[in-house]
Parts: structure tokens; sequence; C-alpha cells
């Protein structure tokens, strides 16, 4: 059976392609998801693909993912610089984790360079607009395949 990689996108990311196109690109978040889940099918994988404007929802997300999901791909929006909830939730769960983020956080506002994601996160792919979800597919696939072990 093909392994399932659960991808997670934090607040206001279901705001895609409405505001702010020259920070976060044209395409909606439904095109985002249509774009992973092509990109899982070449892989092999499988794309259970979800957004929240709650906290608790992406804990508790996290938390099923244990026992549920093989790799989790991780868009937690501004949430990302503040929830030491979500960093928790990452580390219990024990599934490889992949950050990504639409733009370049290290190009932005001082506060965006720190991520809580990052501490539990195998890596981070930032500043590429929507080919980062593809991108952290390919890191997610890589680790299943090359390191399925931290
Ligand atoms: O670059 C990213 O992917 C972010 O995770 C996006 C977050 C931001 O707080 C992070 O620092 C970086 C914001 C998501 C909001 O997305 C919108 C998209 C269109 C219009 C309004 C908000």
């Amino acid at each position: 059976m093909a392994e399932t990689i659960l991808v997670l996108n934090g607040p206001n990311l279901n705001m895609l392609g409405v505001r702010q196109p020259e920070i976060y690109g044209r395409e909606s978040l439904d095109d985002v998801r249509r774009l992973c889940e092509a990109h899982a099918e070449r892989l092999g994988l499988t794309v259970d693909f979800r957004q929240s404007n709650i906290e608790g929802e992406l804990v508790t997300w996290i938390q099923q993912a244990r026992g549920s999901a093989d790799g989790i791909l991780l868009n937690a929006g501004a949430l990302t610089h503040t929830s030491v909830a979500i960093l928790d939730a990452l580390l219990a769960s024990e599934v490889p984790a992949v950050e990504v983020h639409l733009s370049n956080i290290h190009q932005r506002e001082a506060f965006r360079r720190h991520s809580y994601v990052a501490l539990a996160a195998r890596g981070m792919i930032c500043g590429f607009g929507v080919h980062g979800y593809v991108l952290a597919l390919d890191a997610v696939a890589g680790i299943l395949r090359h390191a399925p072990q931290r």
C-alpha cells in the first residue's frame, strides 16, 4: 500500500491566491493540493491534504499522524513562529516532518526567522513558492526510501 503523507497548512493559507500575490503567488490552496496529489502519485505516495486556522486542530492532526501517516509536510503559517504546542506535537508524533514555506522567511521581518517547527523538522524548504511543496514531497520521499530511521 502507498505510504501516506499528511500535508498540513496553517492559519490564513486558505487565502492563497486571493491576497498578497506579490509575496505568496497567484495559485490557490486548491491548486497546491492538486500539485501535491499529482506529484505524490509520481512518487508512489498518497497525500492527505488539510488546512486549519485553529492551532488545536493542527495539534490534534499531528498527534493522530502517529500510526496513520508515514510523513508530515507542514506549512504552519504564522504558528511556525509562535507555537510550542505544534513543536511538542511533532516531537511526540515521531513521524518524519519536513517544514515548507512559500516565502523566504529569512528575507522578511526578523520575527519570521525563528521557527519552532524547525526544532522538530528534518529540514526546511522556503522561498520557492508553491514549488516548495513539490521539493518537500521529494524530501519526504527520500527520507522514507533511504533513511527511514532518525
Ligand atoms: O511563507 C509562508 O509559507 C508562511 O508560512 C506564510 C505565513 C507567514 O505567517 C509565515 O511567516 C510564512 C502566512 C500565511 C498567510 O497566507 C496568506 C496568503 C494570501 C493572503 C493572505 C495570507
